[in-house]
Formats: structure tokens, C-alpha cells, sequence
């Protein structure tokens, strides 16, 4: 397998754990893998503590394996189940307080920029439902207005999960939570629509058992991002615990939930996309 681009400095090669070693030899980094060399490599993220079964982990798993340039990529996360999973990633990631993650990678991409202004350095904020289209919707919504070049992919699993089950504002009509009895009122949030609605060069919406046009969708998710700018991803990744069924139903829930991808280019992203798809 070809060298990664990381190296250790020679001073610390007595010390550096195992792990870390086999990282550098046959990590992802700097070696244009994709999804389907899955198997082939050591992946960035191989151990969690989510839930048997829970979508947001499987979710995790192939975007972050989707991502074209993970060694020139920051992750921005923030408060909720994907947050404890973090901290177990083996590339860049910053957690931010609740809500707040558009602000800080609206930050970070341009301070990056501006930093390396001839190395393509990708920022991509990956968080619940709760966290982009609830309490850090309008970081989001005005994030898109602006056109910051950085990628928004949100882990829906419909409902606020990390604290139990209240509802959210991508629950759908009628659904009924542990600690949201009653049911609830009002629609689910078109954030799709909304995404375009604000300018959002590149928009898509697609379920884990895609998992190739799901990749495909992050690979063209980053690049526009990187020189057009805002783009949206939305997985279905629902939640086993707080939905109450099998862990092992988790695929069939995300595929009767989202049957059909939807995807929307810009006249400008497409033009980008056929030269970089060549
Ligand atoms: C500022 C702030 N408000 C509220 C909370 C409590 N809180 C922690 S996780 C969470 C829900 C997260 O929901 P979501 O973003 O949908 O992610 P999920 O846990 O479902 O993956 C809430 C309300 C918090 N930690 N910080
Ligand atoms: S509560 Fe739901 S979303 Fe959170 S880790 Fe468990 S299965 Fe995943």
C-alpha cells in the first residue's frame, strides 16, 4: 500500500502507540480512497459508543470515509449522540457549544483561507437535527445567506436523542416521544427546501443503505464547498432507542423514510462537477 502523506518526526518514532503507527502506514490520508475501497485501509474512525444499531453510527462511518481529502479536512461538530462519538475520530474536530457549530466553521474556513491560501483546506460540520435546524437554525440559515464555503451535513434522526426523546423540529407530524407524550403538532421542517430557498450551491437528501450515492454526494458536497460555496447534506439516521424498534432494523427504517434521493446542483456546481468528474 502507498506511504500516507503523514509521517512521524523520527524523534518520537520509539514512543508513538501502535495505533498511531498503523494509521500512518495505512490510513486514508493523502491517497484519494472512497467508499468503495472500504476493507482495503485503516479507517479513521473504528471504535464508538453509540447504541447498537444507531443510525448516526453508520451514518459517521461513510461520510467520513466519503470525504475526499480527510487529512486537509476539519470537522465541526456539536452537542448531541454524533458528539460522543467524535472524540474517537482520528482526524481534526472541534466540538462547539450547542447550535453554535456554523459560526465557528464560518470562522475556521475563513481563518483557513486566509492561512493557506494555495492548499484546499475543507471544513464540514456534521450534527443532529436539533443542533442545525432547531437551536443552531439561525447560525445555519444566516451561515447560507453569507455563502460560506463550508459543508453542512445533518445526522437526522428526527427527534432529539442524546436526552432522552423530546421532539424536534424534523419530527414528524403525529410522532410521539419518551418525553414528547402528546404527540407532535406540527409539521416536519422542510430544510431541503430551505437549504436551496438560501442559496446553498449544492443541496441533497439520501438514506445510509445508498451507501455509494451517499458518498458520491459528500465528495461533491466538499468540492463545491471548497470553491463556490454553502453546501447541505441530509442522512436519515434514525434512532433505534428512541424509536423503539430493532437495532437491527435501523437500514430498513432509513430506506421507508427516505426512499429517494434527492439531489439539486446549481448551473454553477454542475459546471465545477463535470470538470472535476471527468
Ligand atoms: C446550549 C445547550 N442547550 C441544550 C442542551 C441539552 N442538549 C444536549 S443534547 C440535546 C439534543 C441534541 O439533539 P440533536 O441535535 O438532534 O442530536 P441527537 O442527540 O439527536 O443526535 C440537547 C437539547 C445543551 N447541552 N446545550
Ligand atoms: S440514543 Fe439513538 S441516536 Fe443516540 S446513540 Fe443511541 S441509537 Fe444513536
Amino acid at each position: 500500500m502507498k506511504k500516507g502523506i503523514t509521517t512521524i518526526s523520527p524523534a518520537f518514532e520509539d514512543i508513538m502507540p501502535e495505533e498511531y503507527r498503523q494509521l500512518v502506514a495505512e490510513g486514508p490520508f493523502g491517497k484519494d480512497l472512497g467508499l468503495g475501497d472500504l476493507g482495503t485501509f485503516k479507517e479513521l474512525i473504528e471504535e464508538h459508543p453509540l447504541c447498537a444499531g444507531c443510525g448516526l453510527a453508520l451514518g459517521i462511518r461513510l461520510i467520513i470515509a466519503s470525504l475526499p481529502a480527510p487529512e486537509n479536512t476539519i470537522v465541526v461538530g456539536t452537542t448531541g449522540c454524533s458528539a460522543i462519538l467524535f472524540p474517537q475520530l482520528a482526524m481534526h474536530n472541534i466540538h462547539s457549544l450547542f447550535g453554535n457549530q456554523s459560526a465557528i466553521a464560518t470562522g475556521l474556513s475563513r481563518a483557513l483561507r486566509l492561512r493557506y491560501p494555495d492548499q484546499p483546506k475543507d471544513v464540514v460540520v456534521i450534527a443532529g437535527d436539533g443542533g442545525i435546524g432547531d437551536i443552531g437554525f439561525s447560525f445555519t440559515m444566516q451561515a447560507w445567506f453569507r455563502n460560506e464555503k463550508f459543508t453542512t451535513i445533518m445526522l437526522d434522526n428526527e427527534g432529539y436523542s442524546n436526552t432522552g426523546g423530546q421532539e424536534s423540529g424534523m419530527t414528524r407530524q403525529g410522532i410521539a416521544l419518551n418525553m414528547a407524550p402528546t404527540g407532535k403538532k406540527y409539521p416536519k421542517l422542510p430544510m431541503v427546501e430551505l437549504a436551496k430557498t438560501a442559496g446553498c450551491a449544492y443541496v441533497a437528501a439520501v438514506n445510509p443503505s445508498l451507501a455509494r450515492r451517499l458518498g458520491k454526494m459528500v465528495r461533491r458536497a466538499v468540492l463545491v464547498a471548497r470553491e463556490i460555496g454553502s453546501t447541505y447534506i441530509q442522512v436519515m439516521v434514525p434512532c433505534p432507542t428512541n424509536y423503539k424498534f430493532s437495532p437491527s432494523e435501523t437500514l430498513k427504517q432509513a430506506k421507508a423514510l427516505n426512499p429517494q434521493p434527492i439531489e439539486y446542483i446549481s448551473a454553477e456546481a454542475e459546471q465545477l462537477l463535470k470538470e472535476a468528474e471527468k
